[in-house]
């Protein structure tokens, strides 16, 4: 499989990681839009929010344990933000599952 999250997981391209474990791996955005701007990715290659099914439904509650943990590891006291794109009108432009985790600046509501 051609995914470029994978091979960011697997190691095949160089990332700046964050946190890792079983199930998940994070790292810093390569675009950054905030002073704080990672991607918590599944390592089970799941092509959108929209592609997971009720098996992976913890895994998706561990990925908010997971910006949970990172945001109170960061120095994030004041608040973040946790985004999902979701498929072509979600603004997904990658097809492996992730969550951005954005802070270090105050967010703005809506989001364009
Ligand atoms: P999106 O929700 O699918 O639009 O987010 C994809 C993100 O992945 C986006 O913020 C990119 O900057 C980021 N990214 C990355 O960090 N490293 C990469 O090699 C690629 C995209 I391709």
């Amino acid at each position: 499989m051609d995914c470029i999250f994978c091979k960011i997981i697997a190691g095949q391209i160089p990332s700046k990681k964050i946190y890792e474990d079983d199930l998940t791996y994070a790292f810093m955005d390569i675009d950054p839009k905030a002073p704080v701007h990672l991607l918590i990715v599944p390592r089970k290659h799941i092509a959108s929010l929209a592609e997971a099914d009720a098996s992976d439904t913890a895994l998706l509650g561990h990925m908010h344990a997971v910006a949970k943990k990172i945001g109170a590891e960061h120095n994030l006291s004041a608040g973040y933000r946790t985004v999902i794109n979701t498929g072509p009108d979600g603004g997904q432009t990658v097809s492996h599952l992730h969550m951005h985790l954005l802070g270090g600046r105050q967010m703005h509501w809506p989001p364009g």
